[in-house]
């Protein structure tokens, strides 16, 4: 993309209304646009974020076994006066009647809609196990939504459902969630810890929220800081052995972390004090176990081997897709703006002219741009008649986490400069290694 071509309103102030830094920067880079309180746009950079991050969770999913499909973002309510929660959601349902005076509501969460689905077309525990999922808009209408994509009333959410015969099978597919959001949280440059939680309005005991540690998150954790060390990496896990699926959960959950719902004292204080800390995250994801909580009460059933018929265990599994950005950003930043992680950045590099209308460099621009792509990596070629400067400063706001420099006097060398967003070092190449070096770099991603 040349950016003369490109829409990228970036902001010259700092907006008044943000109050954390990545609110602030989302803003400042021109990723969203505020319609209405916790209602956003998606501008085309943040847009382009949204979709990338949109992918890795799809790819992780289906990685695991896990089927996509799409839902409605309306519902029936008669739907949920099935389950009773109609009644139970309270204010932060946000209810539509139609012009036939039929009651619908912008769906929050889908447990009823899918269980619907299920109870219409399947009858055997031979069709079983089955995980449906879908990316989808929600809406809840937060009482105080704040910090921008963080806690919006509109969201994206990526919701699963797991449908098995038993208990054992329903856990074993907790634990595969598990799994695959611990990758799906890695690929995107992150640490997110599981942490046992409180399960709220969705229900069931058994549930896990995962945490980016940051100072700006809304919920108060306490851990052992060693599981902040543990890491999933890129080995190969065979998402159908339950033994070692179930393993992997253990070494992710043995070591003491929590949230302030289920904290407890004296199993805290026993963690050796140098290991002890208190802090703040950011949520980014929750997993439910809660058996047959909606199956039964909506006649969910299916025939078991023996020819009996029983109601099919469930869970719900939900990642805050559009919350993912503004935690990234929170973990990955610094004064003069965002540090996309490699895997999730809107443009893999930047190149900058630095003298726009130089034959020579426009030349060299042209086709390192055309390089890349023939690499298959995307580049925002500032191609703006603008100072260096102003040309430094918006790309280092928008964060692509490697900038090519070019300018007639290092041409006349042979030699481009490629330079590290995060780390700030700069290294003089000739155009073509470092596109061969930008090919490398992101092949591990
Ligand atoms: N049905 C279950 C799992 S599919 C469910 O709704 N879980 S949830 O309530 O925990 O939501 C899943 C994830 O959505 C949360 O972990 C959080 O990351 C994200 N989320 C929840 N509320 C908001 C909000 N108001 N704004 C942005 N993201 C949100």
């Amino acid at each position: 993309m040349r950016l003369s071509r490109y829409f990228l309103p970036v902001l010259k102030e700092t907006p008044s209304e943000a109050q954390i830094v990545s609110h602030r920067l989302m803003l400042r880079a021109g990723m969203i646009r505020q319609q209405a309180a916790g209602i956003y746009s998606w501008l085309p950079l943040g847009y382009r974020v949204l979709r990338r991050i949109e992918a890795i969770v799809h790819q992780e999913q289906e990685r695991a076994g896990h089927i996509p499909l799409l839902m409605p973002t309306l519902q029936p309510a008669d739907l949920w006066r099935e389950s009773g929660r109609y009644d139970d959601y309270g204010q932060e349902m946000l209810r539509i009647q139609d012009r036939h005076k039929r009651d619908l509501l912008y769906g929050p969460t889908n447990e009823e809609m899918i269980t619907d689905i299920f109870r219409a077309h399947v009858n055997s525990y031979k069709d079983l196990p089955l995980t449906l999922y879908h990316i989808q808009w929600k809406f809840r209408d937060e009482i105080r939504p704040r910090f921008g994509v963080m806690r919006g009333r509109e969201f994206l959410m990526k919701d699963g459902y797991n449908f098995d015969v038993d208990k054992d099978a329903a856990l074993h597919a907790y634990n595969r969630h598990m799994v695959a959001y611990l990758r799906t949280y890695e690929r995107m440059g992150l640490t997110a810890i599981p942490m046992r939680a409180a399960s709220g309005p969705i229900g069931g005991d058994n549930t896990h929220e995962f945490l980016v540690l940051a100072q700006t998150g809304e919920s108060e954790v306490f851990y052992d800081d060693r599981v902040t060390a543990l890491k999933l990496g890129d080995r190969a896990v065979d998402f159908d052995n339950r033994a070692e699926v179930a393993d992997i959960c253990g070494e992710f959950t043995s070591l003491y972390a929590r949230t302030d719902e289920t904290h407890d004292a004296a199993l805290f204080d026993a963690i050796p004090e140098a290991h002890r800390k208190v802090g703040r995250g950011i949520e980014v994801g929750q997993i439910f176990y809660f058996g047959t909580k909606y199956s039964e009460a909506m006649g969910a059933t299916v025939v078991t081997a023996d020819g009996s018929r029983v109601p099919v265990e469930m869970g719900s599994h939900g990642i805050g897709v559009s919350r993912l950005l503004g935690a990234i950003i929170e973990a990955s930043h610094d004064e003069r703006g965002i540090i996309w992680p490699e895997g999730v950045t809107p443009y893999h590099a930047g190149i900058v002219n630095l003298k726009q209308g130089d034959a020579a460099a426009d030349g060299a621009c042209e086709g390192l741009y055309a390089a890349l792509a023939a690499k298959g990596l995307t580049a925002l070629y500032d191609d703006r008649d603008e100072r260096a400067g102003a040309k430094f400063a918006t790309m280092d706001l928008i964060g692509l986490p490697w900038r090519i420099t070019v300018g007639p006097r290092g041409l006349a060398n042979g030699v481009v400069e490629l330079t590290s967003r995060r780390t700030g070092e700069s290294e003089e190449l000739s155009p073509e290694a470092a596109v061969e070096r930008l090919a490398e770099i992101y092949a591990n991603w």
